[in-house]
């Protein structure tokens, strides 16, 4: 808890049985109530290892991708009633002590989305960022400053914070089941106007922080400028688009329904359900 709000921590895991523990035990336990962890079908112990750690264990039956876990993930947080989540990344790439800095942020009031940036702070490179990498975010990031009117550091750390407002109402059901979700999610929140915040968050590479390849960076780049373009044109009205969209049926956990409270009762002894012939 933190200013009387409820902190839950999402692991998005994918074989992460080799980083989990270390991960897990940096947590800040004095301001986090719950630990979520879903695995996307990993073939190592990363589940028996997740239940006996004491975390709150899901699994997907078959590989669904990184966007895919999230939405996983954000909808069992809001299930737990989450006021604030954080997705930390279960591969020990990030300072997991930072949780409480970035739950804070969200506890103000101030920001509706906090991002753990390494860019913010030079320490991407120093942790290892692949140059490629480091060069790539760079160009993508200024590219899509300029797409979205906007000014952060960075638009590809894995560590974020949310309030459960944001989760609630942003469209996340119209993102992509892959990496490119991420991208989603920030655009989306920069479109329906979401406050976001950074702080700066020392980064590490390690063979098992990173897993993705040229190629798979390449698709992802790809989406984050179709992503970026798709806003410009959002935002001169030239297109519409379900990323964007206020349906409600594309929000996770949505209520867009409830039953009439009258109907379903007996009444006077009449079982309304009763079979008419009999
Ligand atoms: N759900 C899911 N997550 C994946 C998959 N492949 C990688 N990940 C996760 O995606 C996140 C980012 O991948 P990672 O290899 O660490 O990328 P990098 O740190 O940016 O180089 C990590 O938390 C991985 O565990 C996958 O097929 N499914
Ligand atoms: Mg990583």
């Amino acid at each position: 808890m933190l200013h009387g709000k409820k902190v839950v921590v999402v692991l998005p895991a994918y074989r992460a049985e080799k980083t989990l523990e270390r991960t897990v035990r940096e947590i800040p336990l004095d301001v986090v109530d719950e630990i979520v962890l879903v695995d996307d079908a990993s073939s190592d112990n990363t589940v028996e290892l997740s239940s006996q750690l004491g975390l709150r264990t899901f699994t997907h039956e078959t590989n669904l991708g990184y966007g895919a876990n999230q939405k996983t993930c954000y909808l069992e947080a809001l299930k737990l009633d989450a006021d604030i989540i954080i997705m930390l990344h279960p591969d020990y790439q990030y300072d997991p002590r930072l949780v409480t800095a970035m739950s804070a942020m969200v506890a103000s009031g101030i920001f509706d989305v906090v991002l753990g940036s390494r860019i913010l702070g030079s320490t991407a490179l120093r942790g290892g960022m692949p140059f490629y990498k480091y060069v790539a975010n760079r160009i993508l990031t200024l590219f899509q400053n300029l797409m979205l009117s906007a000014k952060l550091s960075e638009y590809h750390t894995g560590y974020r914070a949310f309030s459960r407002r944001v989760l609630e109402t942003l469209p996340l059901l119209a993102n992509s089941d892959d990496f490119v979700f991420d991208n989603q999610v920030l655009t989306q929140a920069i479109a329906f106007e979401f406050p976001i915040g950074e702080i700066s968050c020392p980064t590490k590479y390690f063979p098992e922080a990173s897993s993705i390849n040229f190629r798979r960076s390449v698709v992802y780049g790809i989406g984050v400028l179709a992503t970026s373009v798709l806003y410009r044109l959002w935002r001169w009205r030239l297109v519409k688009t379900r990323l964007f969209s206020e349906r409600p049926t594309l929000r996770l956990g949505s209520r867009y329904y409830h039953q009439d409270e009258r109907s379903g009762r007996s009444e006077a002894g009449h079982e309304v359900a009763s079979n008419p012939s009999g």
